[in-house]
C-alpha cells in the first residue's frame, strides 16, 4: 500500500482514457476519471487471475454494466499487460481490438460484451449463478467472485429491478458490484430523472449495501475486504464519484462534475486537454506511456497474482488427486462436450404438442445432462419446462444443488442470465417462456447472437392457436422478427442464430438435438401450444425427421409431384390434412416439405434445396405467421397464405375455421392457386 503510488496509478489510467478518447475523436472520457481509483484498487490488491492463462476457469471475473466506459476497461487492462500501446492508440478504429463499446474478449479480460445498459451487471448475476451451481457440486474451493461495475444508466434500466431481485433472493454473495454513482449521465444530472433512494431499494432486494467517497482508496479497500468477507449477500458498493474527476481548464481551476464531460473528448468541453494531462502527471506528446512508478508497481501486481494463483491450482490438484471421478465430471463440464445423449430414445404418446413433447426431452435431459440451468419466467407448467423440473429442485439461497432457476416474471432478466451463465462457462442454459413474449428478451437474444452463446430459447404457445388468451398472446410477426437473425452473420461469419420450429413430437426430438449439439450460436425452439398429428411415415418417424438436420426436408415425396406444399410447425400436419383431399378429391401428387429453420436450409446444396423445393414446380406455403416467413422459400411463382392480422379470442378450431386453416379451407386453397 503506497498512498502516492496508488495516486499516480489511478491518474495514469484517467490520463491513458481521456487521451484514447481524444486521439479517437470520440468516446466517454468523464465516467473513467470516476471510476479510475475503484480500478486500480480493485484489479491491484483483490482481483485473482493468472495473467499467463487467462482462460483459467475459475478465476475472477469483472462484468461491465457501463459498456460506454470502455476506455477504463483497455487503460487498466492495459497497465496489466493484455493491451500494448497500438491497441490503446488504435481506440475505436478499424480492425482494432479496442472497439467502442467491449466486446468478449477472455484472452485481454473482457468477459462480456456490453454497451445496452442494464444487460453487463445481469449477465454477471448469471455468471456468479453459475459459480454457485459448480460450487454446490464440486466443493468450497470453487470461490472465486463476480465483479460488476454499474452506472447511474444501468441501475435506472429496468433489467436491474430483475437482476437486483433475484441476486439477492438468490444470496449471490460471490456477486460484488460498484455503482459509479456520479450524479451524471447522458442527457442531464440524474436528480431530473430519479428521485429514489437506490441504497434502500437494493437493501429491499437482499443485499448489503455500502456508501463511500469513490476517489478515497482506503474506503474501497475496506469496501472490497468486506463484500469478500460477507456470506449471505451480494454487495452493493456505491462509490460516489465525480464525472471528469482531475479535469482542469486552460487557466488550471478545477473543471469537474459536468454533463458535458460524460460523451466527447475533453478537447471539446470547458476543460483544457493539454493542461488536464499535466495535471494527471501525463506526458501530452506521449499520452500512451505508463509512467515508470506505476509499469513497476503492475509488474510486481502481476508477478504476485501469479503466485497467488500458482498457490490455488496446487490446491486444486490435490483436489483433484482425491476426487478422480469429480475431476473428470467437471472436465465434462468446462469442456463443452456432451454426454453420449439417443434422442431416439425418447418416446411420446401419438399426437402430443410440441410443448408436451419438449417437456418429455427435457425430462430425458434432466436424467442424462447433468451441467444444465432450465429456466422460466414464471411458466413452468405451461411452457412445459416442468418436465425438467420435475426431476430437479429448484435453485435457492443456500442451496444451489438444483438445476431450475425459477425466475419469476422477467424475461429479458432470465435471457440475460443466461448469457452470463454461458459465458461463465461450465454449464448448458436453457431458458422458456411463451413464444409472443420473445419480445420482451429480444435485446438479450441479441447480444447471445453477438457473443455467439449457446444458449436455448424455448417458446411454446407459438401461434394464433393460443385461442382464448387472445391476440396480446398471440404471436403473429414473432417468427419473422427471429427468423432475421437466421439471416444475420456472426463475427465467425456463421449464421448468428437458429430458429426451430418442428412439425411433431419426432421432430422435436431432433430439434433439441440440434440445439443441444450447437454449441457455437444461440438456438430457440418454437413449440405448439395445441396438440398435432404425428407426419405418416413409411419407415421409422424419428429417422425421417433428422431431415431436419438440414434445416428442411421431404415428408412426404412422389416422383414428378404436381404441387410442393412447404411449411413449419404444427401447419406441415394441416398440409397432411389438405393433400389427402388433394389425392382423392383431385388425383394430384403431393410433395410436402417440413422447413424448421429456413437459415440452415439456405445453407444446403443447391441441388438439395432444389430437389425439396424444385423451382419448375407450383409452389403453396402455408404458415401462421406472416406470409413473408414463407415468402423467400415459396420463390416469385409461390403462393403463401399465412396472417396479416392480429388474432381474436376463441377457441383454436373456430380460430382455425375463421382464419382459413383448416385442412378443407387450405385445399380450397391450393386448388384456387393452381387453376
Ligand atoms: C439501453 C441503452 N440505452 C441508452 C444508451 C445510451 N447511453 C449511453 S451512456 C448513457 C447514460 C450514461 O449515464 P451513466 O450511466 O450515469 O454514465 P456516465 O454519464 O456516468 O458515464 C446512455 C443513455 C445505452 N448505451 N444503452
Amino acid at each position: 500500500m503506497n498512498k502516492e503510488l496508488d495516486q499516480l496509478a489511478a491518474d495514469n489510467i484517467r490520463a491513458l482514457a481521456i487521451a484514447m478518447v481524444e486521439k479517437a475523436k470520440s468516446g466517454h472520457p468523464g465516467g473513467p476519471m470516476g471510476g479510475a481509483d475503484y480500478m486500480h484498487i480493485l484489479y491491484s490488491e483483490f482481483f485473482n487471475y493468472d495473467p499467463s492463462d487467462m482462460h483459467w476457469p475459475f478465476r475472477d471475473r469483472f462484468f461491465m454494466d457501463a459498456g460506454h466506459l470502455s476506455s477504463l476497461m483497455y487503460a487498466q487492462y492495459y497497465l496489466l499487460g493484455n493491451f500494448k500501446k497500438d491497441d490503446i492508440a488504435n481506440f475505436r478504429q478499424w480492425g482494432s481490438v479496442t472497439p467502442g463499446h467491449p466486446e468478449v474478449d477472455v484472452a485481454r479480460g473482457i468477459e462480456n460484451t456490453s454497451g445496452p445498459l442494464g444487460q453487463g451487471h445481469t449477465m454477471g448475476v448469471g455468471a456468479a449463478i453459475a459459480a454457485k451451481f459448480l460450487k454446490a457440486r464440486f466443493g468450497d474451493w470453487i470461490n472465486h467472485k463476480v465483479y460488476g461495475f454499474i452506472s447511474d444508466g444501468g441501475v435506472q434500466e429496468e433489467i436491474s429491478q430483475g437482476a437486483g431481485r433475484i441476486a439477492g433472493h438468490l444470496g449471490l454473495n460471490n456477486f460484488i458490484m460498484f455503482y459509479d454513482s456520479n450524479d451524471v449521465q447522458l442527457s442531464s444530472k440524474t436528480d431530473e430523472v430519479t428521485s429514489e433512494d437506490t441504497a434502500k431499494k437494493y437493501e429491499a432486494w437482499g443485499w448489503k449495501v455500502v456508501t463511500i467517497d469513490g476517489h478515497d482508496h482506503e474506503q474501497i479497500r475496506k469496501a472490497l475486504k468486506d463484500a469478500n468477507a460477507e456470506t449471505e449477500k451480494p454487495t452493493l458498493i456505491i462509490g460516489e464519484t465525480i464525472m471528469g474527476k482531475g479535469c482542469v481548464t486552460a487557466d488550471g481551476e478545477m473543471y469537474e462534475g459536468y454533463t458535458e464531460l460524460h460523451g466527447k473528448p475533453i478537447g471539446d468541453t470547458g476543460a483544457d486537454y493539454e493542461k488536464t494531462m499535466d495535471n494527471l502527471g501525463a506526458d501530452v506528446n506521449n499520452p500512451f506511456d505508463i509512467y515508470a512508478k506505476v509499469s513497476d508497481f503492475y509488474n510486481s501486481v502481476k508477478d504476485a497474482k501469479k503466485k497467488a494463483v500458482d498457490a490455488k491450482k496446487a490446491e486444486i490438484q490435490s483436489w483433484r488427486n482425491d476426487n478422480e471421478k469429480l475431476a473428470s465430471k467437471l472436465d465434462m463440464f468446462l469442456s463443452g462436450d456432451l454426454p453420449d445423449l439417443d434422442f431416439d430414445s425418447i418416446e411420446h404418446k401419438g399426437g402430443l404438442a410440441t410443448r408436451a413433447a419438449s417437456s418429455n426431452v427435457l425430462g430425458y435431459l434432466a436424467e442424462n445432462v447433468e451441467n444444465m440451468i432450465v429456466s422460466s419466467a414464471d411458466l413452468s407448467n405451461s411452457d412445459k419446462t416442468d418436465g425438467f423440473l420435475k426431476k430437479t429442485t429448484v435453485l435457492k439461497k443456500g442451496d444451489f444443488s438444483g438445476a431450475f432457476l425459477q425466475a419469476g416474471v422477467a424475461e429479458l432478466t432470465m435471457a440475460t442470465i443466461a448469457n452470463g451463465i454461458a459465458l461463465h462457462g461450465g454449464i448448458i442454459p436453457v431458458v422458456a417462456t411463451f413464444f409472443v413474449f420473445s419480445d420482451y428478451m429480444k435485446p438479450a437474444i441479441r447480444l447471445s447472437c453477438i457473443q455467439e452463446l449457446p444458449v436455448k430459447f424455448v417458446w411454446t404457445h407459438d401461434a394464433f392457436r393460443v385461442g382464448e388468451d387472445g391476440p396480446t398472446h398471440q404471436p403473429v410477426e414473432q417468427e419473422a422478427q427471429i427468423r432475421l437473425l437466421e439471416k444475420l452473420k456472426n463475427h465467425s461469419h456463421e449464421q448468428s442464430f437458429v430458429a426451430l420450429r418442428p412439425a411433431d413430437s419426432q421432430e422435436t426430438n431432433v430439434a433439441w438435438k440440434m440445439a443441444m449439439e450447437n454449441s457455437k450460436t444461440p438456438t430457440g425452439l418454437i413449440l405448439s401450444r395445441q396438440g398435432i398429428q404425428d407426419i405418416p411415415s413409411k419407415g421409422n418417424r424419428y429417422e425421417d425427421a433428422l431431415g431436419a438436420e438440414k434445416g428442411g426436408y421431404l415428408v412426404q415425396e412422389v416422383a414428378d409431384p404436381d404441387i410442393v406444399l412447404i411449411a413449419n410447425g404444427s401447419e406441415v400436419a394441416t398440409l397432411v390434412d389438405a393433400t389427402k383431399l388433394l389425392e382423392e378429391k383431385d388425383g394430384l401428387k403431393v410433395n410436402i416439405a417440413s422447413i424448421p429453420s429456413e437459415g440452415i436450409f439456405r445453407q444446403q446444396t443447391k441441388a438439395y434445396q432444389e430437389k425439396v423445393i424444385p423451382s419448375d414446380k407450383p409452389i403453396f406455403g402455408l404458415t401462421a405467421g406472416l406470409p413473408v416467413n414463407l415468402q423467400g422459400l415459396a420463390g416469385p411463382n409461390g403462393n403463401v397464405f399465412g396472417l396479416e392480422h392480429f388474432g381474436y379470442s376463441a377457441p383454436a378450431k373456430v380460430l382455425d375455421e375463421k382464419f382459413g386453416f383448416t385442412g378443407d379451407q387450405v385445399y380450397q386453397q391450393v386448388t384456387e392457386f393452381l387453376k
